[in-house]
């Protein structure tokens, strides 16, 4: 699928240029003359970019821009402001607005595909990243319209690698105004640093006299400690071909040299806070990773997890020639629990029971609630005597250990019922061995309860 593009710009000519440039590299483009018409369509088309001039009439384009980024439905898109040429004041002010990049009239082909292309392959990723954050949302994990693109980014950390010790000295000593930085002059020692210190940014000069600090990003780029970092590179003014190779493999974005502090400041902060969202995506995507395989209540893992293990671990057991036991306990008369405390006092008591079942198995075995008041415990290379033996442990903790609840009683003592079961020779199953397991908590449940009882193995 081609990526859509929203052309901004009052002048229609200027419009239809870009159009016919974009038509051409296959892009899809839809148009708009004034601020008002770009948020309009922005929302309505939701483009995987932007191009907006910046002189307009009304509204002109750092304050549709700043628009744009404060609406949570579009502010994900990124936003190429086109400027007048090195009118570097703009620039700025458009960086600062929250636009991800600009490119200067007259527009330079080549500039604007290797900026339209490196923005919409962060923005595949981000897309990615957000349909899974929406899954999230949807579950409740997240909260609705949380938008780091305009959060505070100060305190981030930098690593600045340039040998030119002037220079050097003289970004760090600016950046350090805003956020912790690293310098290092000497390029050789960077990978380690940039591995181990858990940065934000890497900025890297192209101008490095013994190393090609082209060769350096394109590293970072294919490291997995640093992929993820965004890289700033310095460059010539007339080193175009530095510019395009950096983007072409992944670079961020550039600065040109003799560096403009306040463009840098800028560039610096958008490229964080691009950073923060990703990860930000990131690590909500985790949790509901842990959210979908585990059980709220509990923390043990879920039943849907526990059934796709299952036949792993009976595989693998299988092939392997091990033992391997599942316990299924039930807790007793639960129901009563309920019926004389209300249903919160009866999670606190499935909770804490759980606890105790965590508590007393070995890290190799796998706790899950089945539903309700019954958890199994799976155990991998555990034969029958040893699963009885654990089980039987858990029966006593549970006996002996008065359960503490939010309610006048102030405790509650409980007893589960334990059936343990062992895989079986070849052409048993997971279904099987829980069945077995099933049919012997039974025979504890009409044993008289607080019993365990293992299966006999056919
Ligand atoms: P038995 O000794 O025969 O196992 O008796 P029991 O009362 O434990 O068994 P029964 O299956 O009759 O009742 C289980 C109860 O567990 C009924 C149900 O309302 C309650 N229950 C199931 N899931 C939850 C839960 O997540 N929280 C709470 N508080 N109760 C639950
Ligand atoms: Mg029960
Ligand atoms: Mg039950």
């Amino acid at each position: 699928m081609s990526a859509l593009v929203l052309v901004v710009d009052d002048v229609p000519a200027n419009v239809k240029l870009l159009e016919v440039k974009l038509t051409n590299e296959y892009y899809d483009v839809v148009t708009a003359k004034d601020g008002f018409e770009a948020i309009s369509q922005a929302k309505q088309h939701k483009p995987d970019l932007i191009l907006l001039d910046v002189m307009m009439p009304g509204m002109d384009g750092f304050e549709t821009c700043r628009k744009m980024k404060e609406d949570p439905d579009i502010s994900h898109i990124p936003v190429v402001m086109v400027t007048a040429l090195s009118d570097i004041a703009d620039r700025v002010r458009g960086l600062e607005a929250g636009a991800d990049d600009f490119v200067t009239k007259p527009i330079n082909d080549i500039a604007l595909f290797a900026r339209v292309k490196s923005l919409l392959r962060i923005k595949v990723l981000l897309d990615e990243l957000r349909m899974r954050d929406k899954t999230s949302l949807q579950m409740g994990v997240l909260a609705e319209g949380q938008n780091t693109f305009t959060q505070d980014v100060s305190g981030s950390s930098i690593l600045v690698i340039d040998d030119d010790v002037v220079q050097l000295k003289r970004l760090t000593e600016r950046l350090a105004q805003d956020y912790k930085v690293e310098g290092v002059s000497k390029p050789e020692g960077a990978n380690s640093i940039a591995a181990n210190g858990n940065f934000d940014l890497i900025i890297v000069s192209t101008q490095l006299a013994d190393t090609d600090g082209l060769r350096l990003a394109s590293h970072f780029k294919s490291q997995e400690e640093t992929r993820n970092i965004p890289i700033l590179m310095l460059v010539d003014e007339d080193d175009s071909r530095a510019m395009l190779k950096g983007l072409e493999f992944g670079v961020n974005d550039y600065i040109i040299m003799p560096v403009d502090y306040n463009e840098m400041a800028a560039r610096v902060k958008t490229q964080i806070r691009r950073k923060k969202y990703q990860d930000a995506l990131k690590s909500n995507y985790q949790q509901t990773i842990s959210r979908a395989i585990t059980d709220n209540l509990t923390g043990l893992y879920n039943r849907h997890y526990l059934n796709a293990h299952l036949d792993n671990l009976v595989r693998q057991a299988l092939n392997n020639n091990k033992p391997l036991s599942l316990i299924i306990l039930d807790v007793d008369h639960f129901k009563s629990v309920n019926d004389t405390y209300g249903h919160d006092i009866g999670d606190q008591v499935l909770k804490q029971i759980a606890d105790m079942v965590i508590k007393s198995i070995r890290s190799a075995d796998l706790g899950a609630r089945l539903g309700g008041e019954e958890f199994v415990v799976l155990m991998p290379e555990t034969d029958s005597q040893q699963a009885s033996d654990a089980a039987e442990r858990i029966r006593k903790m549970v006996e002996s250990t008065p359960i503490k609840v939010a309610h006048e009683v102030g405790q509650i003592n409980k007893t589960v019922s334990i059936g343990v079961a062992f895989l079986n020779e070849m052409g048993d199953s997971g279904q099987g061995l829980l069945k077995r397991a099933d049919e012997a908590l039974y025979k504890a449940k009409n044993g008289g309860r607080n019993k365990v009882v293992s299966a006999i193995s056919e």
